[in-house]
């Protein structure tokens, strides 16, 4: 299997969202058969698609990687579990949310899997990690990246730090929950 380069979305809203994305980037560091290569700063975002919850912390991740897409959904799905996600409700609050965005230019869709992923280019949750450190980046079918920004120009984000700046200001904290 040779390496494919593919972007992994981060995002949580329970549970020390920062932490839980913080922890996230590390055991991506150590998937296996990949390499991460890019980590976005980290984000405040407001809950797309149901209101009523907590807001979000999102970031993204590039990694290059020899597992197939449905391997790497399944090294996420195992992280995810890790992290005590319990599956209640769709768009819901969630402890941790590991999405594959993009796979090469794979387009694909499975039982279990749709590449890209079908809501990525219309989430600025999305969009402002990804070009920030993809600033070029494409999406298969969809066409640059950086052209969707406008469009969800409506959506509340903030960038919070870059990710090792948070690293060391959370370093202090207890994490009790
Ligand atoms: N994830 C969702 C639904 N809505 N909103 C924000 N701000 N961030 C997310 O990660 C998010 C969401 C479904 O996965
Ligand atoms: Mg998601
Ligand atoms: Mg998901």
């Amino acid at each position: 299997m040779i390496e494919h380069r593919a972007f992994i979305g981060l995002g949580s809203n329970l549970r020390s969202p920062e932490h839980q994305i913080l922890l996230a980037f590390d055991e991506l560091a150590v998937l296996r058969d990949s390499r991460l290569t890019a980590r976005s700063s980290i984000y405040r975002t407001a809950p797309i698609g149901y209101a009523d919850q907590p807001d979000f912390v999102n970031g993204v991740a590039e990694v290059m990687t020899r597992l197939s897409p449905e391997q790497l959904l399944d090294a996420l799905l195992e992280i995810e579990r890790r992290h005590g996600r319990v599956r209640e409700m769709v768009n819901g609050p969630r402890t941790l949310d590991l999405d594959v965005l993009l796979y090469g230019d794979f387009e694909l869709e499975t039982e279990r899997l749709r590449l890209p992923h079908p809501r990525a280019h219309e989430r600025a949750f999305v969009l402002h990690p990804l070009l920030e450190i993809a600033p070029d980046i494409a999406i298969p079918g969809r066409g640059p990246a950086r052209k969707w920004l406008a469009a969800c120009a409506d959506q509340p984000i903030t960038r919070v730090a870059d990710e090792p700046t948070l690293r060391r200001a959370v370093g202090t904290v207890v994490d009790v929950s």
